[in-house]
């Protein structure tokens, strides 16, 4: 057997939300430990996502870290859901507070990783081929941060401005008196679309599918809000343990049959009036899961759309007619329909009208050539996958990640995948770390994750790897749970079957299989299950000494 000498105990890939706790924790642990990222600083999503509109879904109190004590009494968030830039400047601080940056490389994106079976310890290969070794990988690589452009003949012809909102440059990008295309209405483009409206010369907006977007309902804090969500602060992040997702919102258990026509009326009025996503995960819970309730509540938003929406034409295009409410991602928005009133605004329907070309100067379209200076790609990410897909990972027997996902990811609780040893995954498909409210979710699987590895290393244990019969199960676990129901019905990123194939880049691959990739149970229920497993040998996993 080899003698082990990696340059670290472990590496964390990526300095975002997860990373930096990670880094933390295993620090405190007494790790040698190194954390590289591609970014030139920390933050993640809220680096690259820099675009006009950027901001938390999730309340900021909600989706702070936890763990920064003295901060937490400090810190004081300007709105109920802030934007990008101070988002970026809390990361920021937070790692000046706990000097973390000494232990990060930026500017490194990790292209490769090999396992060595002689050594029992990865090789970790940089985009300057510098190579790196430890024991243990931790991937905090994101659950949306492998940014996809459509499959558009001509995309690299353009001539003016090409933008992606997730790799939006740091300096200013003006639309003042510019023919701007937007392309994409998911989350983000709800977003961008509503600051570019305000001021762009033109506005077009692509739209493939419409989403069942609500109000976000912001608002700005005042000291004595703060002072009084900062009191609450134990009791808050208490609750935020015990909700399914980690939102302060929840499930309403009373259905929608209990209220009278009036009654629902009322109680829809005060949902679309409240807080973020109170009008999703706050709804009435058969809304979740019976067509008639969900018909309900959508057929309030889509009157509330006809209201708001000036051009009746406009508005029912606006109207999701393809899927049902809640089984894609719910956008949030301020001012998004009424950017339709706008004269600089238009919306170009893609299933009626597709787009056939992007020429030198536009997009052609099945009914002629629009003009353009900038092209905004709102297109979303290989969500899930997509971050490890890119790179080349290869584990035991010379056997790389993307062969053993070819018919979609298999994993054991999300952290492991078999032929991987002493990989752990966090904000990977099948788990619940990194989901939903993602701080929230992904702390305590981070602090099982740390705990894990600081017994690897002091144990001085040589290979941690899931069995194969594990993963099976868990895999199946996580197909059975997303079967039946309304999400199933549905194509989205939770599925992966908004992209066509396997072929991030564009250039055609194998058909994606339709597999869930996220996982549907209760936070709570999640924790305890790894918890169960620290506490019992961790059962599932193959441990070698
Ligand atoms: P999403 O939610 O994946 O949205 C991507 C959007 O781009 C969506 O409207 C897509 O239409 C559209 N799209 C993708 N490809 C095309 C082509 N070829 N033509 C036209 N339109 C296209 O990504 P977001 O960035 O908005 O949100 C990601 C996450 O950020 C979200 O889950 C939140 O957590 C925050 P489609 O609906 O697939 O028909």
């Amino acid at each position: 057997m080899a003698v082990r000498t990696p340059d670290f105990d472990v590496i964390v890939i990526g300095a975002g939300i997860s990373g930096m706790y990670q880094l933390h924790l295993l620090r405190e642990a007494g790790l040698k430990v190194r954390v590289l990222e591609a970014g030139g600083d920390v933050g993640g999503t809220w680096y690259w996502n820099r675009y006009p509109g950027a901001r938390l879904d999730s309340e900021s109190y909600s989706y702070q870290y936890a763990f920064t004590k003295d901060l937490l009494g400090e810190w004081d968030w300007s709105e109920h859901f802030a934007a990008q830039p101070e988002l970026e400047k809390y990361y920021r601080t937070v790692a000046d507070r706990y000097d973390l940056r000494k232990d990060i490389r930026f500017d490194t994106r990790v292209t490769a990783m090999d396992f060595d079976e002689d050594t029992d310890d990865w090789t970790v290969t940089t985009g300057t081929g510098e190579r790196l070794t430890a024991h243990v990988v931790i991937t905090a690589t994101g659950v949306l941060s492998a940014p996809i452009y459509p499959r558009i003949p001509g995309i690299e012809r353009f001539g003016g401005e090409v933008r992606h909102t997730a790799q939006w440059p740091r300096e200013d990008v003006t639309f003042e008196g510019k023919r701007v295309a937007v392309i994409g209405t998911g989350s983000t483009g709800v977003q961008v679309i509503t600051e570019i409206a305000k001021t762009a010369g033109h506005l077009t907006v692509f739209q493939r599918t419409a989403n069942w977007a609500v109000p976000l309902n912001n608002a700005p804090l005042s000291t004595e809000e703060m002072a009084e969500i900062r009191a609450g602060y134990p009791d808050m992040f208490d609750r935020l343990q015990k909700t399914f997702s980690g939102f302060l919102h929840d499930w309403d258990p009373r259905p929608t049959t209990d209220y009278d026509g009036a009654g629902l009326r009322d109680r829809f009025e005060a949902a679309y009036s409240g807080h973020g996503f109170s009008k999703w995960i706050g709804l009435p819970a058969d809304i979740a899961t019976d067509i008639t309730a969900n018909e309900k509540w959508s057929g309030f938003l889509a009157d509330k759309i006809r209201e708001r929406v000036d051009d009746p034409r406009t508005a029912e295009l606006l109207i999701p007619d393809d899927h049902y409410f809640g089984t894609k991602r719910v956008p949030c928005e301020s001012g998004y329909y009424e950017s339709y009133n706008r004269d600089n605004v238009e919306l170009v329907p893609v299933r009626e009208n597709p787009i056939e070309e992007i020429t030198e100067t536009g997009i052609r379209t099945s009914q002629g050539e629009l003009p353009f200076d900038m092209i905004v790609f709102a297109t979303g990410f290989e969500a899930f996958t997509g971050a490890l897909k890119r790179i080349d990972i290869t584990g035991v027997g010379g056997r790389t990640l993307r062969k053993a996902w070819e018919d979609g990811p298999v994993t054991y609780l999300g952290v492991q995948v078999s032929g991987f040893p002493n990989l752990f995954i966090m904000g990977g498909p099948h788990g619940k770390g990194g989901h939903g409210n993602g701080p929230r979710c992904a702390e305590r699987v981070l602090e099982w994750m740390a705990e894990f590895a600081e017994h690897i290393v002091t144990e001085d244990i040589r290979r941690v790897e899931a069995t194969p019969e594990a993963e099976r199960e868990w895999s199946e676990e996580v197909q059975r749970r997303a079967s039946g129901g309304l999400l199933a019905q549905t194509k989205s990123i939770y599925f992966g079957d908004n992209l066509e194939d396997e072929d991030e880049d564009g250039d055609g691959g194998r058909p994606r299989k339709r597999v869930y990739l996220a996982y549907i149970g209760a936070l709570s229920e999640y924790v305890e299950r790894l918890r169960t497993l620290a506490r019992t040998g961790y059962p599932g996993f193959r441990i070698s000494k």
